[in-house]
């Protein structure tokens, strides 16, 4: 072998073994959505500011598999990074339950400033058990109930067969409600309605605008029972294997992606509203959620009676 090939075989090997690995992110959201946008502006950012020392390579549009699964990946760390709702995560870390009771939150603002506590580093430290570790929390959203079938009222829920995301927690909600409730992944929503599997589903005004669930269930009722929380949340075994120096370029990334995202939101939440409007959805709002909170007393007796999870909701309550 001549010098020249045995030096470039010897450079090829140790570039190889400099090059870092591509780390797999997943997201459920179609590409022009608030969560994938900001979702690729942090993965630009992480890329220049290590110097590609970490390469990520996101995946939108479930690609990668439905919510349930790839929340497991993750907890697995099969799966590095992503935008994940913490619904279907509840039923693993009991003290996120706390988080997806309705009317937990009195607004966004509020569970921004309870996530970013120090209530919110309790909740991170028990996902960590749990080989999950979020970095930053987005505009989930309030969600709402929608149906093929006038919803004027909270009592025209009851009868009825709702799609949830697959927590306990929800379908303990809609049961309250006196409704049915069918866990299903988020990508087989509208068929389901469609075929009448459910009558509807409830979401915020962008996933219910992105995925059409409007065409096939325009009946729309704003009671803001819950705002999920949702952000990018690493696998443990991941973020483990960064530098100190990298943990802390990631996390600003991260951080820095969620204000945007949260801007995007503001923006796309405004323009679904406008899009389902347009396209003849009726849309009741003003009612009082005052019997809606009311029917969740079984459900807060259920979830947040651990010892754990009723402090953690006491803390809630008393953040401003
Ligand atoms: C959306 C959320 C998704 C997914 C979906 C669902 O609002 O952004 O991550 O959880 O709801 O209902 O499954």
């Amino acid at each position: 072998m001549n010098k020249i090939l045995k030096f470039s075989i010897a450079a090829a090997l140790v570039a190889g073994t400099a090059q870092a690995q591509e780390l797999r992110g997943w997201n459920t959201h179609v590409p022009d959505y608030p969560v994938s946008i900001a979702l690729d502006r942090f993965v630009e950012m992480v890329e220049e500011r290590t110097d590609g020392r970490i390469q990520m390579q996101n995946y939108h549009g479930a690609t990668l598999g439905e919510g349930e699964f790839a929340t497991e990946q993750l907890q697995f760390g099969a799966l590095d990074y992503g935008v994940f709702s913490t619904a279907p995560m509840v039923n693993t870390v009991k003290e996120l339950g706390v988080t997806s009771l309705p009317y937990v939150f009195k607004d966004p603002e509020h569970q921004y400033r309870v996530l970013e506590g120090p209530i919110g580093e309790d909740i991170a430290a028990a996902m960590g058990e749990a080989n999950m570790v979020p970095l930053s929390w987005f505009a989930s959203g309030s969600r709402s109930f929608y149906a093929n079938a006038p919803l004027n009222s909270v009592e025209d829920i009851a009868g009825k067969k709702f799609r949830v995301q697959n927590s306990d927690i929800n379908v303990a909600m809609v049961e309250a409600l006196g409704a049915n409730a069918t866990p299903l992944p988020f990508g087989e929503v509208y068929t389901s309605i469609q075929s009448g599997v459910v009558d509807g589903a409830e979401n915020n005004w962008p996933s219910y605008e992105s995925t059409g669930h409007f065409e096939v269930a325009p009946y729309y009722i704003i009671d803001n029972h819950t705002i999920v929380p949702e952000g990018i949340i690493f696998a443990k075994t991941t973020w483990d294997k960064f530098s100190p120096e990298d943990q802390a370029i990631v996390r600003a990334a991260a951080q820095e992606a969620a204000i945007y995202q949260r801007e995007l939101w503001a923006a796309r939440e405004t323009k679904s509203r406008e899009i389902v409007e347009a396209a003849g959805v009726t849309i009741v709002e003003g009612i009082d959620t005052t019997t809606f909170a009311e029917k969740m007393g079984p459900v807060y007796e259920q979830f947040a009676s651990d010892p754990v999870v009723a402090d953690l909701l006491k803390r809630i309550q008393a953040t401003e």
